[in-house]
């Protein structure tokens, strides 16, 4: 095997930029890719080293880029090539590597291949797609599958007896992997990609790409039937497998790909490096913690022994055999503030959230406006909201007897659209993001969170970030290091060891709003904190202070 692959992903701090709210340059209401290039500078201050941008391809935007039309062109409003070409040259000027998008288990029902399907039945382009005979003389669905917006996953194509497969919205057809020329074009736009200056890809979805070709009816479930069929599907390894083989192996690139309901047994998979398939995946397991069966709507009570379990589990069981991503947040998630046993009203919960996940075992992300504690929208209408999957999911839920009442509220609380509200760069009317009005309106908390502020004032979120960004390229023992929870049970701390033949790292972070001991023989209070956010330490922890021990062996 050549070594071609440095795996420079093991010393990466991946920042997201979710790119119609990061940030208008051309003042149009949506962010763009000037407007990316115009923050460089920012984001090299804050010290990360890698990007993931979501989806600047064409696209209908029907999903907000998701739904991709052209993956070699670039969404008009966002700019053209050209700026896509600079911008990635701004960026490794300033060290900073740049992972896309890969959208590749569906397109948009927009993609030529779509449109060329279903304007001729003898098309090559039919059997790129999951086209099949409805039932009863094609009224009615080829099965009861169900797909991630609730609704169900087949749709008719116009009034004929076919009806084409899509597990998301229905302008977002599902690709026929079986099809060895669609994983040739997939093939083709990695390469595009990489030749053109990108460094690896976010894969979306990967995990659904192979589908039971069985296609029949499943036992119908609350949510997401059929999905033994097509999460884990069984040539979903081979699949992969061949895009490493074919290509990946063959540049110095990192894949993350997105997994769905991913056990352990699917994480190390899917991550272990003798497979060559991929780099790590994101794994859902902790964020999912504060529902039932991994369905948002389903919501509880954030605990954090649920939380610290949850997030010991994805790291006991690929230490040694694969590598881990390490997140709190994302475009398809609320925001952390207020979520992950964090207040609105202090700063330190978010700097001790900040502490406990970043220095375990992997990959840290941080997705934009999570550095200054960006906090949720706080919705009061449906008006407010634009993300197709809270419409289909409330078009849906509203009509069942036991959400009718509590559901429009569940639904501004959980709503994708809270963590895609624009990122507040200063207190100015749309907060600094554009000068007109913006796709979806501004976070209200403008005035006392936002960057501006932020940098302001040496004690904020986004230092204590920096802090952290910067320890984790000092020390190796981040990198290399095994990985010990302490006292799983205690349901105040997150606390955690790292080690490695020449260092200990020590995490103690407090998520209780009282003083507290927290009894552990190797530390002394206030020698061997490498970070902390607070100067004075004594025995017992102050409500939400974090501290990160390092001690060298001799
Ligand atoms: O998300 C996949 C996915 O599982 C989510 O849609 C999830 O079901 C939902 O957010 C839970 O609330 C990826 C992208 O991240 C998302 O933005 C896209 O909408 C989706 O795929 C389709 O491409």
């Amino acid at each position: 095997m050549n070594n071609i692959r440095t795996n420079w992903y093991k010393k990466a701090v991946v920042y997201q930029i979710y790119p119609r709210s990061f940030y208008d340059a051309n003042n149009d209401g949506l962010g763009d890719i000037q407007g990316i290039i115009e923050k460089l500078d920012y984001l090299k201050e804050l010290g990360i080293n890698c990007i993931w941008l979501s989806p600047i391809y064409d696209s209908p935007q029907k999903d907000n880029g998701y739904d991709i039309s052209d993956y070699e062109g670039i969404y008009p409003p966002f700019g053209t090539m050209e700026d896509c070409k600079k911008m990635i040259d701004e960026m490794h000027k300033r060290g900073i590597r740049l992972i896309m998008d890969l959208v590749a288990n569906h397109t948009s029902d927009q993609h030529k291949w779509f449109l060329e399907a279903l304007k001729d039945k003898n098309s090559p382009y039919r059997d790129y797609y999951y086209i099949r005979k409805g039932k009863r003389n094609g009224k009615k669905p080829p099965n009861n599958w169900k797909g991630f917006f609730g609704e169900r996953a087949w749709e008719r194509i116009g009034d004929t007896d076919e009806w084409y497969l899509h597990l998301f919205t229905k302008e977002q057809p599902d690709l026929n992997w079986e099809n060895p020329k669609v994983r040739e074009e997939i093939k083709g736009v990695l390469k595009f990609w990489l030749d053109l200056g990108a460094d690896g890809f976010r894969c979306d979805v990967i995990n659904l790409i192979s589908k039971k070709q069985d296609f029949r009816s499943r036992i119908p479930l609350p949510a997401l039937t059929g999905m033994d069929a097509y999460i884990n599907g069984p040539r979903l390894h081979e699949f992969l497998h061949e895009l490493y083989v074919d290509v990946l192996s063959k540049y110095d690139c990192m894949t993350v790909g997105e997994a769905v309901m991913a056990t352990p047994k699917v994480n190390i998979s899917l991550v272990d490096p003798k497979r060559e398939e991929l780099d790590m995946i994101f794994n859902f397991s902790h964020t999912d913690s504060d529902n039932f069966f991994g369905v948002k709507y389903f919501y509880r009570k954030f605990k954090l022994t649920r939380f610290k379990r949850r997030l010991n589990k994805q790291q006991v069981s690929l230490a040694g055999k694969g590598w881990n991503s390490l997140f709190i947040e994302n475009h398809d998630q609320r925001r952390s503030v207020g979520r992950f046993g964090t207040t609105e009203d202090d700063i330190n919960s978010s700097k001790s959230l900040a502490a406990a996940y970043f220095f375990l075992q992997g990959t840290p992300f941080i997705y934009q406006g999570q550095e200054f504690g960006m906090r949720n929208a706080h919705f009061e209408s449906m008006d407010e909201i634009k993300d197709v999957e809270s419409f289909n999911v409330n078009a849906i839920l509203s009509k069942v007897p036991v959400f009718k009442k509590r559901f429009k509220q569940i639904l501004f609380d959980v709503s994708r659209d809270n963590a895609r509200t624009p990122v507040l760069w200063d207190d100015s009317v749309y907060g600094g993001f554009s000068k007109v009005e913006p796709w979806i309106r501004v976070n209200k908390s403008k005035n006392e969170v936002n960057a501006k502020h932020a940098l302001d004032d040496k004690d904020s979120l986004l230092y204590f970030y920096k802090d952290l960004i910067k320890l984790k390229y000092d020390y190796k023992v981040i990198e290399d290091g095994t990985f010990k929870m302490i006292k799983i049970a205690n349901p105040h701390f997150f606390a955690y060891e790292r080690e490695n033949d020449s260092e200990k790292l020590v995490v103690i972070s407090s998520f209780s709003k009282t003083c507290r001991r927290f009894k552990y023989s190797e530390i002394i209070p206030n020698s061997n904190i490498v970070l902390s956010n607070f100067k004075e330490h004594e025995k017992a922890f102050k409500p939400f202070e974090t501290r990160v021990y390092l001690f060298k062996k001799s």
